[in-house]
């Protein structure tokens, strides 16, 4: 496994130097200033594979994209869409010229990863992110106010929900809708109240079957130029793996990725196994998904989280790498024997890159104002206990 570590551009808070002594060899990133829809260009793309090489000492390179964002006019087959098309392959194309191989994406509607809590206090003293149901669903029925989102849950949830939203001052509805609205990390685009009810519309229109035929479609487009280019894209799961907001979410489970995959069966498409996100629904066996999407998973996101009960959906925190629901070790295991029949089959991409996913803040994180889930020290922890385990069970973390 290649041991790599997110870096959100010169701004971020954490620095290359920091990565470097955390053990990293590979940085994944973006073009963070970029909207979903824009070309990527040569000049961009090169400029900041500079920094990131004169930042590290001439050591670190980037080598995964995440994301290349997938616009809402390529999910909703909007008006604009083969311009969309056409930038997505123009971006594609500059990144492969730039000798970049991994391109990571997502295919959720309107919203990206959700989060009701970026602080929740630990029992430790530290923090980590957490999503309530609960208070999701208050922010969707008090605050969106969406007209159909009282079908969408129970009425003993409303109930509790009613007397959350009640218990909270402005500024706290101010920050949940803020903290629900904020879209790709590190990214430009956001949603506040308006401009997400207006994104919500054209869903009316969209369940999961028509959501994952739009996939098929968006990957028909693009995947024979990825193979001609030598990319392999890897779509992230729905970070929480469940609908939200009446919207279908369809990379949920292993039956959906298994859709995708076979649909459109080329090395270029395949997944991000994301440990996090999909321990997230009590019925992901993610050690069973990395045995049954072993050649196609370019990129891993290891995380743990622990959920309040295994109904689905639910809520949960982020635990510690080594402690939630997710089985880390089964899951490393069985990752290294994939890498291993990779080897012997000769395959070049036989190291697989995988990060530290999110960490909890903890000692000089706490007040650091690093990008929600992407502290220093949490992450390091977390790298550092990933690596004993690959050690432990006898694998190289490179
Ligand atoms: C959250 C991330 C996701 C991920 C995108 C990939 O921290 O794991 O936002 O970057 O979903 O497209």
């Amino acid at each position: 496994m290649q041991q790599t570590w997110r870096w959100f551009g010169p701004q971020d808070r954490v620095r290359l130097s920091d990565v470097r002594q955390a053990g990293a060899t590979g940085i994944v990133t973006a073009l963070h200033h970029r909207r979903a829809g824009d070309v990527w260009g040569d000049d961009e793309i090169a400029q900041r594979q500079r920094e990131i090489l004169t930042g590290s000492g001439g050591t670190l390179k980037w080598c995964v994209v995440e994301s290349l964002p997938v616009s809402e006019t390529i999910k909703t087959q909007g008006a604009d869409l083969q311009a969309h098309l056409d930038a997505y392959r123009a971006s594609l194309t500059a990144l492969a010229r730039a000798g970049i191989e991994t391109v990571c994406y997502n295919f959720m509607p309107v919203l990206d990863w959700t989060r009701t809590d970026l602080n929740a206090r630990m029992g430790h003293g530290g923090t980590a992110m957490r999503f309530d149901l609960a208070t999701f669903a208050a922010f969707d029925l008090f605050i969106l106010a969406r007209p159909a989102a009282p079908d969408d849950y129970p009425d003993a949830l409303i109930d509790t929900a009613r007397a959350r939203f009640a218990a909270m001052s402005d500024a706290d509805r101010d920050a949940l809708a803020r903290n629900i609205g904020a879209g790709l990390p590190g990214s430009v685009d956001h949603w506040t109240l308006d401009t997400l009810r207006a994104a919500l519309a054209p869903y009316d229109r969209i369940d999961a079957a028509q959501l994952r035929r739009n996939h098929v479609d968006f990957l028909s487009e693009i995947v024979p130029l990825a193979e001609r280019l030598g990319l392999r894209l890897c779509c992230h799961p729905d970070d929480p793996p469940f609908d939200l907001l009446g919207l279908p979410r369809t990379m949920s489970t292993a039956a959906d990725y298994a859709h995708i995959l076979d649909a459109v069966d080329s090395p270029a498409a395949g997944m991000t196994l994301c440990t996090g996100s999909l321990g997230a629904r009590a019925d992901n066996d993610c050690a069973q998904m990395v045995r049954d999407f072993g050649p196609r998973i370019h990129f891993l996101h290891l995380r743990n989280v622990t959920r309040d009960s295994d109904t689905v959906p639910c809520s949960f925190f982020e635990d510690e790498h080594l402690s939630g629901q997710t089985d880390m070790v089964a899951v490393l295991a069985a990752v290294l024997d994939e890498e291993a029949r990779r080897r012997e089959q000769g395959r070049l991409d036989a190291d697989i890159p995988m990060r530290p996913d999110h960490g909890q803040e903890i000692l000089s994180d706490l007040g650091a104002g690093t990008q929600p889930g992407y502290p220093a020290v949490g992450r390091l922890k977390g790298l550092a206990e990933l690596r004993g385990v690959i050690a432990g069970l006898g694998g190289q973390a490179t």
